[in-house]
């Protein structure tokens, strides 16, 4: 297990791989190899990340050879009845067609044993209330990167509290030009400055 972890640290997506047949092979229990090895080598991935000590591209690789790993445990899972923690719809905001950060954030999610429901970019406010209805999620993420596109953040608000859906679901905001003050003017119910930091307010939100 403490290879597997430092597979995944390093990014060694075929490595990450083999050694989860092999200890799948072994008998280990699936639910273990996710909870104690892939989850907590991608939240310390996350935690350096926050320190400054790992960068988009070590993120990344990170990421890639865990979801690997995640990828053969699923069936897996899927048998046994592992539930996911929770569901969360996540899109990059109208206009906006940058989605690096989103997909990180993406990925931290996934590997926090969230279902992510990705809607991608330029995602209209109606797109995410439909969303919102059809999913049920704990939270919605917005993503923005220009500064013109981070107003229709607030339109997804707004809608949501038309719809009465306000309520029933977080919305987490997060992208370069945004920042607390902002999340706060358009009612946001938090702003995250990385998927560290919105993965673990996700968290919260089912513990
Ligand atoms: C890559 C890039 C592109 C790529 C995007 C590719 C892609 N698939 O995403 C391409 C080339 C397509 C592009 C296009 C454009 N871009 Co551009 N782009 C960038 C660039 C260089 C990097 C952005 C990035 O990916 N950063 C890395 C990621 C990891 O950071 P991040 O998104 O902020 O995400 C982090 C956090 O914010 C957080 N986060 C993000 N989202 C969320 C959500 C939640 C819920 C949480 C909790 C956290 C969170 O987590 C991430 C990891 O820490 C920036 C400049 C820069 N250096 O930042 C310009 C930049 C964003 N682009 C800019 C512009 C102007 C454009 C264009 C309009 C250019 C043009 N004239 O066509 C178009 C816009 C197209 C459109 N409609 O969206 C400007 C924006 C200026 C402004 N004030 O709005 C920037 C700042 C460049 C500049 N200095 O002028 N761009």
């Amino acid at each position: 297990m403490d290879q597997l972890k430092e597979y995944v640290k390093s990014g060694k997506a075929k490595e990450t791989t083999g050694r989860v047949q092999e200890l799948i092979a072994g008998g280990m229990d699936p639910e273990k190899i996710l909870k104690e090895a892939l989850i907590p080598a991608m939240d310390e991935v996350g935690d350096l990340f926050q320190k400054g000590e790992y960068f988009v591209p070590e993120m990344l690789v990170a990421a890639r050879a865990m979801k690997g790993g995640v990828d053969v445990l699923k069936p897996l899972l899927v048998e046994s009845g592992v539930e996911a923690v929770g569901k969360i719809v996540v899109g990059t905001a109208k206009g906006d067609l940058h989605d690096i950060g989103k997909n990180l954030v993406v990925m931290a999610l996934e590997g926090a044993g969230f279902e992510v429901v990705d809607l991608g970019v330029d995602v209209a406010a109606e797109k995410f209330v439909a969303a919102v209805k059809e999913h049920k999620p704990v939270a919605v993420g917005l993503s923005a990167l220009l500064t013109t596109t981070m107003a229709s953040m607030q339109e997804v608000i707004e809608m949501l509290e038309k719809e009465g859906l306000r309520g029933s679901v977080k919305v987490m905001v997060g992208g370069a030009p945004l920042d607390q003050e902002f999340a706060d003017e358009i009612g946001a119910d938090f702003y995250g400055a990385d998927p560290t930091a919105g993965k673990n307010y996700a968290r919260s939100l089912v513990e």
